[in-house]
């Protein structure tokens, strides 16, 4: 008989320093770096930081979905559909690029400095050749759950404290952005089988029974051992982070750059496609966006 743990712990805490990346953007690394490759279903997590200068411009995506989530500044977005927007402080942008988005992110010229998180959440097999699909919410169309005082959840994805969010994931996932005030403990369920993690963006939390002292920018993995919750207190500070989790897709990446599907042979063929302009990149030929300058 082995014992199911109550609360996951912590295997592995990795801080995030900034780097440079795409042009002239600066971001913390959390999944994707060397010591957190292949966090089944999840492919990359950034922290961004972009001042006026910078930015991600025109470039494509297939197979997978970006997760958008402002913390501060604005950020622009122009895709190769005409699909146009922005987005500030608390909101969200969930793009399935699904079997391809050609766009470009910017922050808004007159602001100082944009800065937020882009998760990449890879499609199981049966989506990567999806039609593509943004759902965009402002920070308060997102629900909130406030199991105590001075704990504020909001929930991007999933659930948290019988609150639900209507994003709709087509890998089954939990993105949950925790306030929690000091001398606070709360317990958040997770379901057996996903795999997960807290990227902490300020303050200290302490994760499981063992009390895994969290200190911002880190990136700290929850065991896989079947418990269903994860229990974290704070102490004598405040505490903010998000609590990502999800079910692994358990089948083959083959990953170039910002493409990402099953064998080498899809990648061959989406490069294919991309450079003739077809199977969902048809609108790439000869667009430019407004917005990279
Ligand atoms: C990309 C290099 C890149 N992190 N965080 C190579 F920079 C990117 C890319 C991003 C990105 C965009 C935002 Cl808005 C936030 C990011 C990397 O766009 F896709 C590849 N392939
Ligand atoms: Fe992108």
């Amino acid at each position: 008989m082995t014992v199911t743990p109550t609360s996951r712990s912590i295997t592995k805490a990795i801080l995030s320093k900034e780097q440079a990346e795409g042009a002239g953007a600066r971001v913390r690394r959390s999944i994707g770096r060397p010591e957190l490759r292949n966090h089944d279903p999840f492919l990359m997590l950034d922290e961004f930081n972009v001042d006026k200068n910078g930015g991600f411009p025109d470039h494509p995506h297939r197979g997978f979905e970006t997760v958008t989530y402002m913390l501060e500044g604005q950020f622009q977005h122009e895709d190769f559909a005409g699909h146009k927007g922005t987005i500030g402080p608390g909101d969200l942008q969930w793009m399935t690029a699904g079997r391809g988005i050609v766009h470009s992110e910017m922050p808004v010229k007159s602001q100082t400095r944009a800065h937020g998180l882009q998760l990449w959440i890879n499609l199981p097999r049966e989506h990567k050749m999806c039609e593509p699909q943004y759902q965009e919410l402002l920070d308060g169309q997102i629900p909130r759950a406030n199991p105590a005082e001075g704990v504020v959840v909001k929930v991007i994805a999933g659930e948290s404290h019988g609150v639900k969010s209507q994003v709709y994931t087509r890998t089954p996932t939990m993105y949950l952005d925790f306030k929690v005030a000091k001398n606070k403990t709360v317990i958040q369920t997770i379901p057996k089988t996903f795999t997960g993690f807290i990227y902490m963006l300020k303050g200290t939390a302490f994760i499981g029974d063992k009390e895994f002292e969290g200190k911002a920018h880190h990136t700290l993995t929850f065991s896989e051992d079947g418990a269903e919750t994860v229990k974290i207190t704070t102490k004598d500070e405040d505490a903010h982070f998000v609590f990502i989790a999800g079910e692994p897709l358990k089948e083959p990446i083959v990953q170039h750059g910002p493409f990402v599907m099953n064998t080498t042979e899809d990648i061959y063929r989406t490069f294919i496609d991309y450079q003739s302009n077809q199977n969902g990149f048809e609108r790439a030929k000869n667009w430019r966006s407004t917005i990279a300058g």
